[in-house]
This record gives structure tokens, sequence and C-alpha cells, in this order.
């Protein structure tokens, strides 16, 4: 199959692009490099000495042996370049993971709210225009997050994925309707994730796309079998109080003797899934498209679910790291639970990696070995939700 993965670059995109290589895929991959641009804005590195993109590609193909192909191009600012690269290529499939992709970073300041919502809503908006103007049939496979759900859904009931049916009350009795979820963002990042669920919708019904979102949760861990092959072809690991998301962060914040940053009570409750198994899931969505004018396929892309305070508890008791309860820098309960149903992943042969599996491997070979990148002073989280939330540096201790 011809592939077309945009963000591959990035943190998900880039050990996706090289599995889909791996396993005979013809793979492009779209980047407008804007996440290392975002790295010097914030003057912060990975923990893993990423390569240039020219030079990860020249490597896979050493190792592999098999091209990658890789064009600079934004999909939110560059259409007709972008049709124009559609043309040519005439992909089977398209993976979308291209979106500015950090709830701290969204929340940052007004720039990047109206950044997020322009990179994210355009690009996909752009995407689905491209395909729909040139009458391509390809699978469009996205990359949403759990978080479209919000935090707010209790109870022993899992979420479902992607469609709830309710009962609307008419004069002649109930009538049973199936429809999206209710959408409840925490963040302008994922309000942008909503917006986009809508755009599908949209073009799937119009138009008859055929669209498969991934409603994801936190990924962890670093390397998947390609990305180990050699120290070039690394992925990236981010850490900083933007874009490092919380499991990672504690493990390299024990790795160097950090207490683990605890935003208010821990009580906050997400879904986990290790990188190698997003890769997985990726493959069987693409290899499993909805048809022709179905609505969206909404997969639930996660492993298991974990309480912040739990992660830093089981942390702290490996590494013998102290645990820091900072005041939250977001808005959000202070206690949630969450229960989700992955039965559509697991029926198609998904057989997760557990944390109690993988931890210990991604804090030796990774956070420690890399411990002496890091940058300290870019730990705590700065990007509060609302002015006045600020963290004090003498609370860290
Ligand atoms: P990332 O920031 O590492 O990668 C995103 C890539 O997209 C970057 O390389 C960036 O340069 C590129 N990009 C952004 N805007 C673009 C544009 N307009 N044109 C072309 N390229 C563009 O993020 P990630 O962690 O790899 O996440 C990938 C996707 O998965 C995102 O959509 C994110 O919302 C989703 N997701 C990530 C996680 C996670 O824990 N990392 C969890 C759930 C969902
Ligand atoms: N948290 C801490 N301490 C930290 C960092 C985070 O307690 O040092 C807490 C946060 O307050 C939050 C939870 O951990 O309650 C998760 O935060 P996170 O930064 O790990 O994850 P989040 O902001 O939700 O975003 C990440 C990805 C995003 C993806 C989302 C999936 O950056 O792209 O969409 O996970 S989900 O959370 O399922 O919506």
């Amino acid at each position: 199959m011809k592939v077309l993965v945009i963000g591959g670059d990035g943190f998900c995109g880039w050990p996706t692009s090289l599995h889909l290589s791996d396993i005979g895929h013809e793979v492009t991959i779209v980047d407008n490099l804007s996440r290392r641009n975002i790295d010097i804005e914030l003057e912060v590195e990975s923990l893993t000495p990423i390569r240039p993109m020219g030079e990860r590609v020249r490597v896979w193909k050493e190792v592999s042996g098999k091209e990658l192909g890789f064009v600079n191009l934004d999909i939110a600012t560059e259409y007709d370049r972008l049709v124009d690269l559609l043309t040519e290529l005439r992909p089977d499939a398209v993976v979308h993971f291209g979106e500015q992709r950090a709830a701290p970073y969204s929340m940052r300041n007004d720039k990047a709210k109206r950044y997020t919502v322009d990179n994210n809503v355009r690009g996909t908006h752009n995407l689905l225009c491209a395909i729909t103007t040139l009458g391509l049939d390809v699978a469009l496979v996205h990359l949403g997050t759990m978080g479209v759900y919000g935090y707010g859904w209790s109870g022993s009931a899992p979420i479902p994925e992607g469609y709830l049916t309710v009962k609307v009350p008419t004069p002649d009795g109930d009538l049973a309707r199936e429809i999206l979820h209710p959408a409840n963002p925490g963040s302008v990042y994922h309000l942008t994730k909503t917006l986009d669920q809508l755009l599908f919708a949209f073009y799937a019904n119009n138009d008859g796309l055929r669209i498969t979102d991934l409603h994801q949760g936190i990924v962890w861990g670093t390397q998947t079998p390609q990305t180990a092959l050699d120290e070039r072809l690394i992925n990236r690991f981010d850490y900083d109080g933007d874009y490092g998301t919380v499991l990672n962060r504690f493990l390299m914040q024990a790795a160097i003797g950090h207490p683990l940053t605890v935003h208010g009570t821990g009580g906050q409750t997400r879904a986990f899934i290790h990188i190698r198994d997003t890769v997985r899931c990726i493959e069987i969505a693409l290899n499993n498209p909805p048809e022709r004018g179905d609505k969206p396929s909404v997969f639930n892309q996660v492993a298991e679910t974990y309480r912040v305070r739990d992660l830093a508890e089981l942390i702290s008791r490996l590494t013998d790291t102290k645990i820091a309860n900072l005041p939250n820098p977001r808005r959000e309960a202070a206690e949630n639970d969450l229960v989700v149903s992955n039965n559509r992943f697991l029926s198609l042969g998904l057989n997760p990696t557990l944390l109690s599996e993988g931890l210990l491997e991604e804090s030796r070979d990774i956070a420690m070995r890399y411990a002496d990148r890091a940058d300290v002073s870019k730990i705590i989280a700065r990007s509060v939700w609302r002015k006045g939330m600020e963290v004090a540096d003498d609370l860290v201790k």
C-alpha cells in the first residue's frame, strides 16, 4: 500500500513510518518540522538525541534497504502543494498525526491558542477538502484523543467507542438515536480534536470519505523494534513542562533524582498506551477501514488506565524518588474515575504492553541513559489554564 504519513517526524509518526515501511508499505512522510521549531522556541530538546530528518531517512535506507519519501510541507497553510502532492502520489491511505498536540502549550498564551486552532483545524480541513476535490478513494486514519470525551464520565459504565445510543422522548414514545459521544474538551488543544470530529462526520456523510478516528490515550515509552536498530533512528522523548507527558516525565525525573511532579492530589485517572502498541494499532486500523458511506469508525486506542498518584507511587517505590504535590496548573477535577472500552482493538488482535512489563526497561534504556541531557529548569509546568495559577519555584524541593 502507498501510505502518506502526515506528522511523520513526530513522536508517534516517526516510529509508525518505520513500522509501516518495515512491513512492506511504500511510505512518504509529510512534515513541516514545526515540532522541532517549537523546541527552539521553548529552548528545550528531546531527552534523546534525535537526528535531522534527512539523516533519519538515509540511515533507515542503510539499515533496512527501504526508501522513505519525505516532503517538508505545512498542511494548514500550503493547500495547493498538498493537492499537488496527493495528485502525484495517489496514496491508498493517509495517516494524519500532523497537529499541535500539547495541552499545556495550547494554553500558554493567546498566540499559542490561536496557532493551535489555526494549525489543527485548518490542516484537517485542508486534507479532507483535498481528498474530496481530487476524488481519491483513500483510507484516512486520524489520531484523535481520549480527551474528546472529557473526564467527567463517571461510574462503572465504560466510555464507548465514539458513539452513544440515547433515547429521545417524543409524544409517541422514546426514539432511539445513535449520536457522537458528547464532547467535553479540557484544553484548547483537546477542543481542536472535538472540532476535527465534526469535520469527519460531515465529509463521511456528504462525500463518502472513509475515515477512522483513533481516540488515543497518553503514549508512553520511546523505542520500537525499528527505532532501536540504530541510535541515529532514536525516537523523541519529551520531558519539559509543555510537551512531556506524565509517565515519561516521571521516569525522567526519577532518573535524575528530581521529585515527581504530581499536580494537586494526583487524583486524575488517565488512559495509557505504549508507543509499540500505537504503531500496531495504526497497522490494524489501516487493515480494517470503513466502507464508503459508513460513519467515521472510532476506536479507543488505550491499553490500561492509571491514577496519576498511583503512577507516582509506583515509580517512587521502584526508584526511591520523592513525590512533590504541586498546585495544579490546569483546570481539571481533583479526582476522576475512568473506565474505557477498547474491545475493538482487542478483538482485532492487539495484545498490549502493560506498564508492569515495560517500565523498568524504559527507565534503564532511555531515562537513565540520557539523563545527562536533561535541563532541570524546563521540568516544572509553567503554562497555566487561568492567570493566577502559576507554580512558585520554591515549592519543588
Ligand atoms: P508530535 O508533536 O511529536 O508530532 C506531530 C508532528 O506533526 C510533528 O513532527 C510536527 O512537526 C508535525 N506537524 C504539526 N503541524 C503540522 C502541519 N500543519 N503540517 C505538517 N506537519 C505538521 O506529536 P505526537 O506525540 O507524535 O502526536 C501525534 C498525534 O497523535 C497528534 O495528533 C496527537 O494529538 C495525537 N496523540 C498523541 C498522544 C501522545 O501521548 N503523544 C496521545 C494521544 C493522541
Ligand atoms: N500531570 C501531573 N504531573 C505532570 C504532568 C501531568 O500530575 O508532571 C497530570 C496532568 O495534570 C493531567 C495528567 O497528568 O491530569 C495527564 O497529563 P499529560 O500531560 O500526561 O497528558 P495530556 O495533557 O492529557 O495530553 C497527552 C498528549 C495529548 C493527548 C492526551 C491523551 O500530550 O496529545 O491527546 O495525552 S488523553 O490524556 O487521553 O486525552
